[in-house]
C-alpha cells in the first residue's frame, strides 16, 4: 500500500441519509401499511413510476424509478401509495432542526440526505461516531424514522460510508483505515461512477480503487479526462470539498407589493423596467460576472392572491423580453388588478473546477 499523508485527516463528516425516505413516512402515518411491500408512487401518479419502495419490496427486486407495471410484475402484492410532497419537505425541515444541535456546518444534499462537519462540535467528546448514533436515535425518538450514517474525513467516503450499513446502520472509515477501505472499494461505489462508466472502467482492467492507485495519473486523464482525473484523486484519499453551509444560488429576483393594486399594462411596465430591472441589475451583477444567466422571469400576483410565474431561456438581463413576459403573465390573469410584482435571473450552474491546487503534502506513488 502506497503511503500517503492524507490532506484533512482530522475532518470528521457525517453523511446521514434517510432509510426508504417518502416511504418510511407513508408506513409511519399509516400503521396499515407496517410489514407489507409499500412503494410510493411517482409526482401525481403521471409518468407511472416509483419514487421508491421500502427495504420489504426492494426484497422482490423492486427499485426508485421502476414502471409500476414492472414493480407489480415483480412483486404482485405491492401496495404503491401516492406521494405527499408537504410532507416531506416538513420532516426535512424537522430534521434539519435535529442537525442544528450538533453543528452549524450542514449541507443538505436533498430532502433526505446531507453533509454535516463536526469537527467542532464537543458532544460526545467530539466522537464522530458517537454523534451519528445520537443524531439517528433522536431522529428515530422525534420523528419515528430511522436513518443511516456514514462517518469520515473525506465528503466521498461519508457518502460511500452511509450506505454500508443501511437500512438503519452506520458505518465509520477511521482516518487510518482510509486508504485499506479506498483499496477495496469497487469503483461503482463513488458517486458519479454509473453503470456505463463502471462497464468502461472494467474493460480496461480498473474495477477497484487498489488498481486506479496502480495506474499513472497521466494515462487515466488521457484515457477518462476529468474522471480520470477525479477517480485518481479519489482513489489516493483526495477529496479537499469542505461541507459547503450556503447553498449554491440558483437565481437572484426582485419583487414589489404595491401599496394600491395597479391593472394598466403602461403602469406596470414602467414600473418594472425603471425601478425592478435597474434594481436587478444591480443586485445579480457579481454573480453574473461569474456565472452567467440562463433564463428570465417575471412573477405576477393578482389582487385574489393567485400567483403566475413566466420564463424564457435567456442569456441577458433584456428589457424586450422582460416586456413579453409580463405580457404573457398578465394575461393569465384576465384583466385582475395585480398586487405584486418581480423579475428575475436564472443563474448558470458552477462549473466544476479543474486543475484544482491541492495546498498539501501529498507522498505520491513513482508510477
Ligand atoms: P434516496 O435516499 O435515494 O432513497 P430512499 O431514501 O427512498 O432509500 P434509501 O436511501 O434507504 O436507499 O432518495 C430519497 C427520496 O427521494 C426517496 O424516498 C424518494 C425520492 N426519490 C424519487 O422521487 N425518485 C428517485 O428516483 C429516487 C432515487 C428518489
Ligand atoms: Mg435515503
Amino acid at each position: 500500500m502506497t503511503n500517503v499523508i492524507m490532506p484533512n485527516a482530522k475532518r470528521k463528516i457525517i453523511h446521514i441519509d434517510m432509510d426508504a425516505f417518502y416511504v418510511s413516512v407513508e408506513i409511519r402515518d399509516n400503521p396499515e401499511l407496517q410489514g407489507k411491500p409499500v412503494a410510493v408512487g411517482g409526482p401525481g401518479n403521471t409518468r407511472g413510476v416509483l419514487s421508491t419502495c421500502n427495504y420489504i419490496a426492494r426484497k422482490y427486486g423492486v427499485r426508485s424509478a421502476m414502471a409500476n407495471s414492472v414493480a407489480l410484475r415483480k412483486c404482485p402484492e405491492l401496495l404503491i401509495v401516492p406521494g405527499r410532497m408537504s410532507v416531506y419537505k416538513e420532516t426535512s425541515s424537522r430534521l434539519h432542526e435535529i442537525f442544528q444541535r450538533y453543528t452549524s456546518k450542514i449541507e443538505p444534499l436533498s430532502l433526505d440526505e446531507a453533509y454535516l462537519d463536526v469537527t467542532d462540535c464537543p458532544l460526545f467528546s467530539g466522537s464522530a461516531t458517537l454523534i451519528a448514533q445520537d443524531i439517528r436515535k433522536v431522529i428515530f425518538d422525534e420523528l419515528q424514522l430511522t436513518a443511516s450514517a456514514g462517518i469520515a474525513p473525506l465528503k466521498f467516503l461519508a457518502k460511500i460510508a452511509s450506505d454500508q450499513h443501511k437500512p438503519n446502520g452506520q458505518c465509520v472509515i477511521a482516518p487510518d483505515s482510509v486508504m485499506a477501505f479506498i483499496e477495496s472499494m469497487p469503483l461503482n461505489k463513488i458517486p458519479g461512477v454509473g453503470k456505463v462508466t463502471f462497464n468502461k472502467l472494467q474493460q480496461h482492467g480498473l474495477h477497484t480503487g487498489a488498481d486506479v492507485r496502480q495506474s499513472s495519473q497521466t494515462v487515466l486523464m488521457k484515457t477518462f479526462g476529468k474522471l480520470g482525473a477525479s477517480l485518481w484523486q479519489k482513489c489516493h484519499g483526495i477529496d479537499n470539498r469542505a461541507v459547503e453551509v450556503t447553498r449554491v444560488r440558483k437565481s437572484v429576483g426582485v419583487e414589489h407589493t404595491f401599496s394600491k393594486d395597479k391593472n394598466e399594462l403602461d403602469e406596470l411596465t414602467d414600473y418594472m423596467l425603471q425601478s425592478l430591472i435597474p434594481e436587478l441589475l444591480t443586485r445579480s451583477k457579481s454573480y453574473t460576472v461569474e456565472r452567467g444567466i440562463s433564463k428570465l422571469g417575471v412573477k405576477v400576483k393578482f389582487n385574489d392572491f393567485h400567483q403566475t410565474t413566466k420564463e424564457i431561456q435567456h442569456q441577458d438581463i433584456d428589457s424586450a423580453s422582460f416586456i413579453l413576459l409580463l405580457k404573457e403573465a398578465l394575461s393569465r390573469g384576465e384583466g385582475k388588478p395585480v398586487r405584486l410584482l418581480g423579475v428575475h435571473i436564472g443563474l448558470k450552474d458552477i462549473e466544476p473546477k479543474v486543475n484544482q491546487q491541492y495546498q498539501f503534502e501529498l507522498a505520491l506513488p513513482t508510477n
